[in-house]
């Protein structure tokens, strides 16, 4: 079982993934600090909203094997710096959440992930449960 951890702005969707994922035990929570739930390391939004705390988040990453960015299908902006990820020396992956909302923009959200140096990146909705076999299948 390899350990993830998500990096997302605040109401991205993280909590839900895990929930998701995790097999429902898991109650959706606002993070207010490192959060460890198994195989996922959750960090609050407010780590990647403030620079000063970014060194908070590359501390962390020396736990995860998967560094996992997440893009909200649903937002017109991004809060991840051009080539983000590179600070990490983790598995990096992209996963766009909410693609099933009215107001999802996919190709947008590859965008911004793109720009942070993200290649690889899965789409998932926890509505339709878009991607969640793919995530399972990458964590096992
Ligand atoms: N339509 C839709 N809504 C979603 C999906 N995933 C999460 N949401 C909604 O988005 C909101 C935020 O989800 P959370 O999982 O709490 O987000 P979070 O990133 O953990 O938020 P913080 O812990 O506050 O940083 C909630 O109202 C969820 O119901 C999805 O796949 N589709
Ligand atoms: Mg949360």
């Amino acid at each position: 079982m390899k350990k993830i951890m998500l990096v997302g702005e605040t109401f991205s969707g993280k909590s839900s993934l895990i929930q998701q994922l995790s097999g429902q035990r898991y109650r959706p929570n606002r993070a207010m600090a490192v959060d460890y739930y198994g195989q996922f390391i959750t960090t609050p939004g407010e780590f990647l909203e403030n620079r000063r705390f970014y060194h908070a988040l590359i501390t962390t990453s020396a736990d995860c094997d998967i560094l996992a960015l997440i893009q909200d299908a649903t937002r017109a902006s991004s809060l991840f710096p051009p080539l983000f990820g590179s600070m990490f020396n983790r598995q990096l992956i992209g996963i766009i959440t909410k693609s099933d909302s009215d107001d999802a923009n996919i190709r947008r959200a590859q965008i911004f992930l793109n720009n942070a140096g993200v290649k690889d990146i899965i789409v998932t909705s926890c509505v339709t449960k878009e991607g969640l076999g793919s995530l399972r299948r990458l964590l096992s």
